[in-house]
């Protein structure tokens, strides 16, 4: 198991570090990625508390639709899936983020007994899971801290029926053979009879999904840049943020948008005493963001061994929901 704890355990540690402890994990990617030709930051390390909130700011946006799409599509999707999980169940989220969405899915099926959020923001998810057991007194909410790259351990071993939850296109982040790798191994942790309800954002008009990551108010930029604040904060860099730009586009031949941080001039960055240098225009890649019409997405889980089993889709198609069954 790589980097997965409980909370519970991690407040066992009742004495904090005096000095900063650098995270290993973190900064050997750092380095590693800084040194290809290419540089690239994995997504996954926008995520720190800062990041976090940066992101509950991007679903408020106008521009970011895939948010509030999603979310609306929630209702009916729990409503229909009332009468198919009749059985006691537990929910698996992977990437909980702030446990907006799975709050009209306790609303409307009640055989919900057990939910397992799994986040890498510790802070982020110890504080939505305790406001949302306030919220369902009944319901055993168990937080997990840990990195869905990676098989996760689940605090809870019962012979209820396991639902992964995987909303809000965060499977996007993936290239398509990892998305697929992904996708078999969480049919490895849910389980024999397990379902995942993914949200899988589709293909669509270019300028409509240049706007959503090129948002007026700059909030997306912030998001991006503070990847390298973090990098300061946590590894010692010495990063100026505004060297660079925030820079987003469609690349409609590898069905994605890409995120990138662009150097505005020569430089070189100091990274745990590795100096990294920067041509004027060279960029770091920091996102991938796929998107897969629903044909593409039955054939990507297909590969993985899960059946579709029932599509909805938001108004102009903007958006999927896809039950996906484990055919064992
Ligand atoms: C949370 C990964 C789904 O890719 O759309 C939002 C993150 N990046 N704006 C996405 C994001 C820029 C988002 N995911």
């Amino acid at each position: 198991m790589h980097s997965a704890q409980s909370l519970f355990q991690a407040t066992d540690f009742n004495l904090a570090p005096l000095t900063p402890v650098v995270d290993r994990g973190f900064a050997d990617d750092v380095l590693h990625g800084l040194a290809l030709p290419q540089k690239q930051l994995h997504a996954k390390y926008f995520y720190d508390q800062q990041g976090s909130d940066y992101f509950d700011q991007i679903c408020q946006l106008p521009e970011y639709y895939p948010y509030q799409t999603e979310l609306d599509l929630l209702p009916q999707v729990a409503t229909d899936l009332a009468g198919t999980f009749t059985a006691d169940c537990t929910i698996v989220e992977f990437g909980a983020g702030s446990l907006v969405k799975i709050k009209p899915l306790l609303s409307a099926i009640s055989s919900i007994r057990q939910f397992i959020p799994i986040d890498i923001s510790g802070i982020h998810l110890e504080m939505a899971s305790q406001q949302l057991q306030s919220d369902f007194p009944d319901l055993a909410v168990l937080p997990v801290v840990g990195d869905f790259c990676f098989p996760v351990e689940l605090p809870v071993i019962g012979n209820q029926q396991k639902v992964g939850f995987f909303p809000g296109s965060t499977i996007g982040n993936f290239c398509p053979a990892q998305a697929a790798s992904f996708l078999k191994n969480a049919r490895f942790t849910l389980g024999p009879d397990s379902c995942l309800l993914i949200g899988v954002d589709t293909k669509k008009s270019p300028l409509y999904l240049h706007n959503a990551y090129n948002d007026a108010q700059g909030i997306t930029a912030k998001f991006n840049r503070n990847i390298l604040s973090r990098i300061n904060r946590e590894l010692g860099a010495n990063f100026t943020p505004e060297k660079f730009e925030h820079y987003a586009f469609y690349n409609a031949g590898q069905g994605r948008v890409e995120m990138h941080l662009v150097s505005t001039s020569e430089q070189v960055v100091d990274v745990l005493g590795s100096s990294v240098a920067f041509a004027a225009g060279e960029s770091i890649h920091t996102e991938n963001s796929y998107k897969y019409t629903p044909d593409e997405f039955c054939q990507l889980a297909a590969s993985a061994g899960w059946q579709v089993e029932r599509t909805w889709l938001a108004k102009q198609d903007l958006f999927a929901t896809y039950l996906l069954r484990n055919r064992g």
